[in-house]
């Protein structure tokens, strides 16, 4: 049946809008599942190919205000978008209510960012709708996959943070954890990365302009933030110092909901994103007397709060701005969830109605605003408040390279946050004081786990304060637990040993295999049964398949076909001309000198030089692919000229006839989670070669992993476990390993030494720094070249030979096909323990002790 349009929605009665909707809140009638007018309006549409054209039908003519027959490709997409929302409403308000009625104890994930990706294809799986979408959107003439590409993912993060936190508000919401995602609803995402003669130019990510069906604004629920101005302190009659905080200045935060939905579980949960408002829209008198730039200043100042995401990742640049972000929702989000607790609740409990886990310690600064709310405005006294609040926060550390723990000078801090910086000293007397009687005469143990650090210049050590106040710590890897206990935060675990502990990351198979990898799911499912989605571990029930010659086939034959459509997709985007057939190796990550992409080029260029002058008989080489994704912060001089390097490399490899058919390189600008979807289902070989002891995780390489790429990996991060799981026969594992890395940089690491002993080396070097990629010109690439040569912290060159002599073995490897499928195959069925549904279980029974429901 064709559906016409302006049709009714099935099952929609005309009633008033019900608690939910209403700006003062009204205690609603009693749930009663059998009677629909108890969730007002919301009921799902029929799920039914009839019904979901009558509400996309629907949506579009009201929604839109359009015909189908006018109707832009954006009318299409918003109307799509508005259909699913309408399957997920009933659920969602469903999921809020059992949330709120059970007096569950909840998770809020504390995150600056969320690297979410597309949504459409996200929702419509949860929802178990794509066939229903697909086929009915082709009644009304439409194709799905043209909608698709309409939508901006919204790119709210930088790399693996932002991604992780994306995956466990996906796993939590699958395992029907009653959770929360709070963070900020940046106007401008990570930057669009264009390339001009082949150097990074930063676009601003116009992600909002042509409308969000994602959304749910609410205005009326806004929350008022303060900044600045001074601290008054009183006694009272009873000798107590009473704190009171006169702000100089506010702002007001808006909350936006996105819905999360479990995968085809019926439970939503919410993620909560926050946008500045100024609290005065612009002055009346200025504007008047014809000052109109005056008249709109304090509203321009207020809400350049949640305009841009700031790109930098691991360094982090003590910009006020980023701490205005990072209390402003850290604000909201306290104050929020307090506040959905009731006027009468007693917040001596609210350890047991909420764990907040601190991603980063980019949201820290929630414990002295926790502990400012318990003992200014709830006037709790301090030791109990302090002992709340030690029983609210976990921490969750990212990194291990020193220069990435943030901290903010006591010059900035008490200036935008006075009462904090009081706090804060506050916690670190009395932890020092303890430090003190511990280790009697030990200053110098004071000074290291000071939360005040005075070199070199007075600030505050945000990941002393997560540590001290939280009730857990964990790294995000086994490596990088054990190195976070004994290098980075060594007193801290001397102190406290059960404090520490390590939750492997993981990632979400539904969109990095289910929607990245369609056929490959579809395989698994004929292989397996279904249910292993939400079950992960089950994939090694596919071992076996591994020596079956047809299984192998068929494997072999939809990665062949995923490459042939990522070949095809560049082509059309981008107008890169690649080979369909070849070795397809791939690094894709934020750029940075211990990741090591100068390492990766070192080899190209090697290959390319060996190849060109005669010393390596191309017929020997397993032609390959290179591919390249990465942005570097905007400010990272050293990464730039890096990206510079990777773009003339490729244009001068790909141009070359003596190495065409066997070398080709391709960097496609602007790199993120929805190219990220396309490059790992058809990647061959993972690049993974950071420096030991500098990834603290990685989780790229679990997504090609369970994609069944092989890595080749150096023994960082979570790389030791994917190995340890797949197998020494099923990985390339190269170069130093911490230890080593460590005993090298004791000695002194002096690359001069690697580059006079290795022939290969040394060649790829001195044709970079000759000009070859530089039309002649020796300057271009010379911070580079001198860089790999005299300051390199991250040893590139160090790990050359043994990165070298491995990529060998994948060349033999790749030439035995079936020995290099049955490898593939092994890396999928062996690496279901990376599923993020399973980083969520350990973070439930190890440190949120929350339940399912
Ligand atoms: C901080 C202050 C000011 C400006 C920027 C920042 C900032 C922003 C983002 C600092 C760090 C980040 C992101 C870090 C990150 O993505 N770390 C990665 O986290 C992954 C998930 O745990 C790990 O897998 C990676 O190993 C780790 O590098």
């Amino acid at each position: 049946m064709r559906v016409t349009e302006l049709a009714q929605p099935a099952g929609s009665p005309a009633t008033p809008t019900d608690e939910w909707q209403t700006s003062t809140r009204q205690v609603g009638p009693e749930f009663d599942p059998t009677n629909p007018i108890a969730l007002g309006p919301v009921v799902a549409p029929a799920h039914t190919v009839d019904g979901f054209v009558r509400e996309f039908l629907h949506e579009l003519n009201t929604g839109q205000g359009v015909t189908l027959a006018d109707s832009t490709v954006n009318d299409q997409y918003l109307a799509l978008a508005r259909t699913v929302r309408h399957y997920l409403m009933a659920r969602w308000l469903e999921s809020l209510r059992r949330t709120h009625q059970g007096c569950q104890k909840v998770v809020g994930y504390l995150s600056a960012e969320y690297l979410l990706g597309r949504q459409l294809d996200n929702n419509l799986l949860a929802s178990d709708l794509d066939e229903i979408a697909e086929e009915g959107l082709a009644s009304c003439g439409l194709n799905l996959s043209t909608l698709r590409t309409q939508e901006i993912e919204p790119g709210l993060g930088n790399g693996g943070l932002g991604r992780l936190a994306a995956c466990f508000i996906d796993s939590l919401a699958t395992l029907r954890v009653p959770a929360i995602g709070y963070g900020i609803r940046y106007e401008y995402g990570i930057f669009r990365q264009t390339f001009v003669d082949g150097r990074q130019v930063e676009q601003p990510d116009t992600w909002l302009t042509l409308g969000n069906p994602w959304e749910f604004p609410h205005p009326e629920r806004a929350v008022r933030v303060d900044f600045g101005g001074h601290v008054e302190h009183v006694t009272d009659g009873e000798g107590n110092d009473h704190a009171r905080w006169v702000p100089g200045w506010d702002v007001l935060g808006v909350p936006y909901n996105y819905m999360v939905p479990g995968f085809e579980n019926g439970w939503v949960n919410t993620l909560r994103l926050w946008t500045a408002k100024a609290t005065k829209a612009f002055d009346l008198a200025l504007f008047n007397s014809g000052d109109y730039v005056a008249a709109v200043r304090a509203q321009t100042f207020a809400e350049n709060i949640t305009k841009v995401l700031y790109p930098e990742d691991t360094t982090p640049q003590g910009k006020e701005l980023r701490l205005q972000q990072q209390y402003f929702f850290v604000a909201c989000s306290l104050h929020d969830y307090i506040e959905s607790l009731g006027e009468d609740f007693d917040l001596r409990d609210l350890p047991d109605r909420v764990t907040f886990q601190l991603n980063d310690t980019h949201p820290v600064i929630a414990i002295p605003e926790l502990m400012r709310l318990l003992v200014d405005v709830h006037g709790l006294d301090w030791d109990e408040a302090w002992d709340i609040t030690r029983r609210c926060f976990n921490y969750t550390c990212h990194t291990l390279l020193p220069e990435a723990l943030e901290t903010w000078p006591v010059e900035v801090l008490g200036r935008l946050l006075p009462r904090h910086l009081e706090i804060i000293f506050k916690i670190n007397d009395a932890f020092l004081a303890d430090i003190r009687a511990e280790y009697p005469g030990d200053e110098m143990r004071v000074r290291r786990v000071s939360i005040i650090s005075d070199w070199p210049e007075r600030s505050v050590r945000m990941a002393h304060l997560a540590t001290i106040a939280a009730v857990k710590v964990n790294g995000v890897a086994e490596l990088h637990s054990e190195l976070l206990r004994d290098k980075v935060l060594p007193d801290f675990s001397e102190l406290w040993p059960d404090k520490f502990t390590n939750v492997t990351n993981g990632v979400t198979p539904r969109r990095f295999i289910k929607l990245a990898n369609p056929d490959l799911a579809a395989l698994i499912t004929d292989a397996i049964g279904p249910g292993w989605l939400t079950d992960l571990e089950r994939l090694q029930e596919l071992e076996p398949n591994a020596e079956d010659k047809d299984f192998r086939k068929a494997f072999r034959k939809i990665k062949a076909q995923n490459k042939v459509r990522l070949v095809r997709f560049l082509q059309k985007r981008d107008g890169i001309t690649l080979p369909e057939d070849t070795l397809l190796d791939v690094m894709v990550k934020r750029l940075h000198e211990y990741k090591r992409q100068s390492l990766k080029l070192l080899h190209i260029v090697s290959l390319y030089e060996r190849i060109t002058t005669g010393k390596l008989d191309p017929a020997s080489v397993t032609p390959r692919t290179f591919i390249f994704g990465a942005k570097a912060a905007p400010g990272y001089r050293l990464a730039k000229e890096t990206m510079h390097l990777m773009n003339a490399v490729a244009a001068t490899v790909n141009a070359d006839p003596r190495v065409q058919g066997i070398l080709s390189v391709a960097f496609p600008p602007n790199y993120n989670v929805t190219l990220a979807e396309r490059y790992i289902p058809a990647a061959d070989l993972s690049e993974q070669i950071s420096l030991a002891g500098k990834e603290a995780s990685g989780t790229g390489n679990m997504k090609f992993a369970l994609n069944g790429a092989l890595t080749i990996g150096t023994d960082d991060g979570a790389n030791v476990e994917i190995r340890q799981r797949v197998g020494d026969a099923n990985f390339f594992l190269f170069g130093m390993t911490e230890p080593e890395v460590a005993e090298l940089g004791a000695l002194g690491y002096t690359p001069a030494v690697f580059y006079e002993s290795n022939p290969d080396l040394k060649a790829a070097l001195d044709l970079i720094a000759s000009g070859a990629f530089s039309e002649g010109n020796p300057y271009t690439f010379e911070p580079i070249v001198s860089n790999l040569l005299y300051h390199d912290r991250f040893m590139a060159l160090a790990d050359f030979e043994s990165y070298v002599a491995t990529q060998q073995e994948v060349d033999k490897k790749y030439a035995d096909q079936d020995a290099w499928t049955k490898s593939a195959i092994l890396n999928v069925a062996r690496c279901g323990y990376f599923s993020s549904d399973r980083s969520i279980r350990d973070y439930i029974d190890r440190i949120w002790h929350v339940k399912s429901l």
